[in-house]
């Protein structure tokens, strides 16, 4: 037996990392576990065996991470999100534990393929978009900074639905990630909260005669507590996300089938395991969904509980609680946490309100990641009460006092006082969720330059008079593990081959070596290579699912991100129809041949959104069987755009759609993840590509468009689109294309909501910003034809895409908002 032989067999089954080790633990997996022998395991038996295997060695690092934060009493991020999109955990996972390669290894030795069991995995699609990717790019950096955190949240049983396009409709079909089992999970039953519900509030006197109130909730429900590690890259230190799951109390259950009521038991059961079952999805609120914030104040207690009884253990007191915990509001989703201090505070600790308030308002933060007056969060006061009698109590004695600073700080204006207040009383009673946020938080921030500012200006301006240190701003990042490493491997290894070295993995200001380079003749055609590589496996891809091969000689222009009107997929496909119309008329045209290629799910109920994937559908089977324009234009639709697809998506994309209306993407990550990947941006002076485009340089980017500041003031001014459609030919015969029924089979009332909202409303503007896009995506035609220049301006996308790292990001909210130091785990003992 060879030196190394000795050493794999000498490692342990459970824990070793070498080839051996790994090898014998996936064959035990596979038996013990899932109960196969090699020949008669199926394609989820064999990932579930490699799963368990990774997941063994995860456990080590992750407890011996949870028993050094004990001792230490580290200060810990607690990062409070309803929605949660970490993507397929095997392969991430693989890269930080350093295996990636000795696990293609043994998979071959096994006759299995990596690249097919990877397949296999089901993602948690447990959040809707930006805001839910945003969470798992946070813990994932969180990890890898050693920053001691956890992520709460809640465990849906069904995620966001698969999208699938049937005559091109979007059609949702439930998600039932849970199939198959999860190996990256590990349930807790034995760590479970009581959430109570409905009732009513009085008043008692305690034993030492006080009098008190307190809750008489007529309803409870448990959270029951599942836990799933999060490694960081290349470090031992592991964090948690713990999610809840609603049951059902067996006291309960037994109560009512005490006295006879058999199908009331069982109905109670339901109903309690009801809460966690279906995440929302809509990428803003719903008015008055009941469910909705049973949900929230579900997830938010038993979080808050658990971090009560974590620092009863440890400290013995809840004084200093918010010296231990940093508790970080992901939106105004978790805003009742709260409350729901407050009320654990007083209520059930005997605090005293100054105490409690003093202890809630320094240990929450806020992060707002809208402007959109539409997506603020409101809740009906009488759907409060009757779910929360107590805490509406509460949030009443918090508006009281808060109220009274405000008059105490603006003398005789009653008018600002009705538009700060918790209460909303000008159409019905509402509670105003942001406002809840602002007031119990010790900090708040935007999401981009651009944003953090139009909030101090527009919907949060009265709270930054009053208290201006409390604004910051954090502009986002994503992590570069998953969206180069994991997503690319062959751009990663070309980026570590040209610099030298891999540290920019954990570094991306190192990405900056491959300036030199840009202009490199070897690099720019490995460059090519690469790009060309992953959109001919993309086109596979799309062939595999959708029938329609794009060819990867053509531009790859691509967005893809949730349909809305705001993100303007129309003003893309207005593009696109006047680009036909010009082909049709021009035969001879120079045009740089170009598949279009969207992707993105629309909230079930938003009818405009899905009419817009009906009508990228029709373009798109008109343009495609079209002989004339073959050579040139296609369009092509990738069904269920989720993490797992987006890592097939941004390695491809040459071009990257940003095209928002300025003022409203609060900041927008796609932009990032595509840039990452060598993807030019053709964008808005919107959100984070404000801040994108200053990094990559003005010369590498495609900008158009109205400023916000323009917006505004054409707004001010009265929009009136019907002009614009009226003045210029080119717009008013693309849009009138779509209404003619071209697209529809002669059908002139399909599109007519989108056309006749576009003439005669226009509320994101599209119509003004047509022709500077036209303009601009002429440029980036004639620019794609010069390969070598394309592909210095590609290098240095990436090379100057540093600051969007989720690493910069989380050290800054270390930094500015949390107080909070890196604590580092030791691997060996
Ligand atoms: O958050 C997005 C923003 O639109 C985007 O600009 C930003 O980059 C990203 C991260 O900061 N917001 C978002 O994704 N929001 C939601 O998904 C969402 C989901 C649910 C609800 C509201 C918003 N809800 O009220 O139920």
């Amino acid at each position: 037996m060879s030196q190394a032989a000795k050493q794999d067999a000498n490692e342990p089954t459970r824990t070793g990392l070498s080839r051996g080790a790994l090898k014998r633990a996936v064959l035990d997996n596979l038996f013990y576990v899932m109960g196969r022998f090699p020949e008669v395991a199926s394609a989820s038996d064999r990932y579930s065996a490699v799963a368990y295997t990774v997941r063994d060695r995860l456990l080590e690092r992750w407890i011996r991470t949870a028993r050094y934060y004990k001792e230490r009493n580290s200060r810990t991020v607690c990062y409070l999100s309803a929605e949660y999109l970490p993507g397929p955990h095997l392969l991430n996972n693989m890269l930080n534990l350093g295996i990636t390669r000795t696990a293609g290894e043994v998979a071959r030795e096994l006759g299995a393929d990596l690249a097919e069991i990877r397949e296999t995995e089901e993602e948690p699609g447990l959040g809707n978009g930006g805001l839910g990717r945003l969470a798992a790019c946070y813990m994932d950096s969180l990890a890898t900074l050693q920053i001691p955190a956890i992520g709460y949240g809640i465990r849906y049983e069904f995620g966001i639905f698969d999208q699938v396009i049937v005559d091109g409709w979007q059609v949702e079909k439930g998600d039932t990630w849970l199939r198959n089992g999860n190996p990256w999970e590990i349930p807790r039953p034995k760590l479970t909260f009581p959430v109570g519900f409905g009732g009513r509030a009085e008043h008692y006197t305690d034993k030492h005669g006080v009098i008190r109130r307190r809750w008489l909730p007529d309803l409870m429900v448990n959270g029951v507590a599942y836990d799933t590690p999060i490694m960081g890259y290349g470090v031992t230190n592991g964090n948690l996300l713990r999610l809840w799951k609603s049951e059902a109390p067996e006291s309960f259950n037994f109560q009512a089938f005490n006295v006879g009521d058999y199908y009331g038991a069982v109905h109670a059961k339901i109903e309690a395991e009801t809460l966690s079952k279906v995440l929302y999805p809509n990428d803003e609120p719903v008015a008055g969904k009941e469910l909705r914030l049973k949900q929230q104040y579900f997830f938010v207690s038993c979080s808050l509980q658990d971090m009560i009884r974590l620092q009863l253990r440890n400290a013995g007191t809840l004084d200093r609680f918010h010296e231990k915990y940093a508790i970080q509001l992901n939106d105004t989703h978790p805003a009742l946490a709260i409350v729901e201090l407050m009320r654990l505070l007083v209520d059930e600790h005997f605090m005293s309100w100054e105490q409690a308030w003093e202890i809630t308002r320094n240990s929450c933060h806020f992060t707002n990641h809208t402007l959109l007056p539409e997506a603020l969060e409101t809740w009906p006061v009488a759907l409060f009460e009757r779910l929360l009698p107590r805490h509406l109590e509460i949030l009443y004695e918090i508006n009281r006092r808060f109220l009274d600073e405000v008059r105490v700080h603006f003398l005789n204006d009653e008018e600002r006082v009705a538009r700060m207040s918790l209460i909303d009383e000008s159409d019905g009673r509402k509670v105003r969720m942001a406002h809840l946020a602002a007031v119990g938080s010790r900090a708040i921030n935007g999401v981009a330059e651009l944003h953090s500012s139009l909030l101090k200006t527009t919907i949060m301006r009265d709270f930054h008079d009053l208290w201006p240190e409390r604004f910051h701003n954090v502009t986002n990042g994503v992590t570069p593990r998953r969206f180069m490493v994991v997503s690319n491997p062959p751009l990663a290894d070309l980026i570590s081959d040209t610099c030298g070295h891999a540290d920019w993995i954990r570094d991306m200001r190192r990405l900056r070596e491959l300036e030199a380079h840009a202009d490199d003749a070897g690099l720019q055609g490995r460059w090519r290579e690469v790009k060309t590589a992953a959109k001919g496996a993309l086109s596979d891809w799309l062939g595999q699912h959708t029938g329609f091969r794009p060819d990867p000689e053509t531009l790859f222009d691509v967005q893809a991100k949730r349909i809305h009107e705001y993100k303007r997929q129309h003003l893309n496909l207005l593009h696109i129809v006047w680009l036909y119309e010009h082909l049709k008329q021009n035969p001879n045209a120079e045009l740089t041949p170009r598949t279009f290629i969207f992707g993105g799910k629309a909230a079930p109920g938003y009818f405009m959104a899905k009419l817009i994937i009906r009508l990228i559908h029709a373009i798109g089977e008109v343009i495609n069987s079209d002989p004339q324009v073959n050579g040139f234009l296609r369009v092509a639709f990738m069904p269920d755009f989720n993490v797992k697809n987006g890592q097939r998506l941004y390695p491809a994309a040459d071009l990257s759609e940003q095209i928002s209306l300025a003022g409203k993407e609060a900041s927008g990550t796609g932009n990032m993840k595509f840039a990452m990947n060598g993807t030019l941006t053709i964008g808005t002076l919107d959100g984070a590509n404000i801040e994108l485009r200053d990094e990559v340089g003005h010369d590498n980017f495609y900008l158009f468009g109205m400023t916000a500041e323009e917006v505004q003031q054409r707004q001010a001014e009265g929009y009136r689109p019907w002009e614009l459609y009226h003045g210029d030919a080119q717009l008013r015969s693309a849009v009138d294309l779509i209404a003619s029924g071209l697209f529809s089979h002669g059908d002139t009332e399909l599109f007519r909501p989108i056309t006749e909202n576009l003439i005669h409303s226009d509320p994101f503007m599209v119509l003004a910003d047509f022709h500077a896009y036209q303009e601009r995506q002429q440029e980036v035609d004639r620019a794609y034809r010069d390969p070598n220049h394309w592909t210095r301006m590609s290098i240095l996308n990436t090379a100057r895409i540093g600051k969007f790292s989720s690493d910069r990001a989380i050290a800054e909210y270390a930094k500015k908002i949390w107080q909070i130091e890196p604590a580092p785990v030791e691997l060996a003992d």
